[in-house]
Parts: C-alpha cells; structure tokens; sequence
C-alpha cells in the first residue's frame, strides 16, 4: 500500500517576516506573484483564509463575496492550481478579541458564526467543500474567563450551524493546545474528533493535523496521524518542525528532527493517504534572516525532504522490521532506522 502526495501552502507562508520584536524585513509578494511561484517550485493546491481569498470581506455583501471569489477561481484555473480548503480568520477582528464562537458577548459570537458561513460562501464559489477551522482564540488567558463546558458546547453549535448552511461541506479542525491562547479548549485531534460526535454530522467533521501544533501539546506527530487514520479523520496535513516547547516556529520540514519527519511521512504512505484527494499541507515560515531572493526555500525545501524521506521509507526492508519486531530487538531495529536515515 502506498500514498499519492501532492502538496499545497497558504499565501501566508511567504511572508514579510515580522515577529513580535521587530517590522518586517522583506518586501511583500503580490499575491497574484505568489501564485505564479506555486508551479514553479512543486505545488498544485493553494490553502486560504477565508480574507486571503476575499480581502475585504467584512466590507462586502454575500453576493459580492460571492462575485469576487468566482473570479479568483477563474485566476486558479489560468494558473492550473486547485483551492484545497479556506478557513475563517476568526482572531484579527476586534470581534474576536475574547475568541470567536466562545466569546462571552452574544453578539461577538453572532459575528464568527456570520463570517463562517460566509468562508462556506467562498470555499464553494472556489470549488472545495473542505473548511478548516483552526480555533485560535477558542480559549482562555485564565480559566474564570469561561465556563469550560459551555465552551465546547458552543463551538460544537457553531459547527452545527456551518454543517446545517450547506450539506456538501466537510470540516477539518486543526487543533493547537497553546499560542495565542495560554489554553485553547480542542489542544489535540483527540479532542477534535470527540468534537465531532456533539454534532448531528460527525461523518462530515475530520481533521488537519499540524506537526508543530502535536509537538506543542508535548506530543509526537505520527502517533497523532496514526490515531486519526485509525479514526478514518485525517483529511490535511500541516507538515513543519519546531525545537521543543515555545512559541509556533513553524520551521522547515524535518528541520529539527529528521526522524521525526521521517515517521510522519512513513505512517501517511502506509495508511495511503493521498489516495482519497488528501493533499500534503505544508505550514511554514522562513527565518527572518532570508533575504528577498530566496524567500521561499523554506517551502521548496520542506517539499524536497518529504520526498527524500519518502524514498528512505520505501527502500526500507518490511521484511527486515517484521523479523526485529518479531524477534523484540528494539535496539537493532533502532539502528536499521538511523542506517538508513544516514543513508548507510
Ligand atoms: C496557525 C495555523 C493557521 C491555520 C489555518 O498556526 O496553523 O495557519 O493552518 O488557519
Ligand atoms: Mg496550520
């Protein structure tokens, strides 16, 4: 058995490169210049935010969304390149400020729920049923702020009310147990596909599963895979790296932890991903260092050692591993990996 692997990112994963600390330090990229780059370095599949694709959204009626996300898909088409989900930005707004769906003001929950609907708008006129929802501000900085329950309960409402708006549509929550929250209330895919059943369509909720946001929540990224594959859930992937608990560093694939890397890509080609239209999602940010010339290495990079890795992990004896397994020499199973991850 094995997975097909095409790739995708966002426009945002070429960036200006500002941090908390400082302004940015290159020039940004047209996004209709970002798109022309897709082809060129591997990638066939663009992921949104709902105002990637739309702007000025808040600004506009829903048929106008509507309009201008028709003609972006007339753009994708010239350039041969397929939306693979749009998520609603439900953090930048001064609505989202106490979160979207959880916010403690009714009205601030009416406008995230509004606004996803309106993603729903867009990811059709773009031709994808996959929404993303990455619940950044689904939390609490301490936890007198929100009634924990209530919380779950009400994203588990909003996502009600996406499902019932259009019956085609499937949801993927990318969950993220910290940054910008000290908490969120979905940290792990556990609690996304426990999510899925407070719905009454659990078989239209799966998930995204971001390496960086699996290692945050102390976790490893293949375990996190094999559960929702066992769960039959694992619709997108987010591949990047991160060096241990801090801040979302979004780094280069494989970057820190080869074998780490290495696990995720194995356990997605054993269990075919891919095969169902999956695409390899790529989130990752370049250091801040890069100069404008080779701003989007990070990307072709991260692309390049999920194919080498692939290559090591087709190449490796299944024979061998069985026998080793069988024989409970973990310690020489051990070293047949790293051999081959050193390419001896
Ligand atoms: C941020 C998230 C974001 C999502 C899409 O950490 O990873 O990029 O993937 O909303
Ligand atoms: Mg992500």
């Amino acid at each position: 058995m094995a997975g097909t692997f095409r790739f995708s990112f966002g426009p945002w994963n070429i960036h200006e490169g500002a941090d908390p600390f400082g302004p940015e330090v290159r020039k940004t990229i047209d996004f209709n210049a970002k798109l022309a780059l897709y082809k060129e370095i591997g990638f066939d599949g663009v992921q949104f935010h709902d105002d990637d694709a739309v702007p000025n959204m808040d600004r506009m009626s829903p048929s106008q969304i509507i309009k201008e996300a028709g003609e972006l898909k007339q753009v994708l088409d010239n350039h041969g390149l397929t939306a693979e989900f749009v998520a609603p930005r439900l953090w930048m707004d001064s609505r989202t400020i106490d979160g979207g769906y959880t916010s403690n003001d009714p009205a601030c929950r009416r406008y995230a729920i509004e606004r996803s609907l309106r993603t729903i708008d867009i990811a059709k006129a773009l031709g994808t049923r996959n929404i993303v929802l990455w619940l950044a501000r689904e939390g609490t900085y301490i936890r007198e702020a929100k009634d924990s329950a209530w919380a779950v309960e009400r994203i588990a409402e909003a996502i009600q009310t996406m499902l019932d708006y259009d019956a085609e549509i499937h949801i993927m929550i990318e969950s993220k147990p910290n940054e910008p929250m000290d908490h969120t209330y979905i940290p792990t895919i556990g609690h996304a596909i426990g999510l899925g059943l407070l719905t009454t369509a659990p078989q239209r909720i799966g998930c995204l599963i971001e390496s960086a946001h699996a290692i945050l929540a102390n976790l490893d990224p293949s375990d996190e895979m094999g559960y929702a594959l066992a769960h039959k859930k694992l619709w997108s992937v987010h591949l990047n790296d991160q060096n241990g608990l801090k801040f979302d560093q979004d780094k280069t694939f494989g970057s820190v932890d080869l074998r780490r890397a290495f696990n995720q890509v194995r356990i997605l080609d054993k269990h075919n991903f891919g095969n169902n239209g999956e695409w390899v999602g790529l989130d990752v940010k370049a250091m801040r260092t890069q100069k404008d010339n080779v701003a989007c290495k990070h990307l072709s990079n991260s692309r390049n050692i999920f194919l080498k890795l692939l290559e090591i992990s087709r190449s490796i004896s299944n024979e061998m591993i069985n026998q080793l397994r069988n024989e409970r020499d973990y310690e020489e199973l051990d070293l047949y990996i790293m051999n081959s991850l050193l390419g001896r």
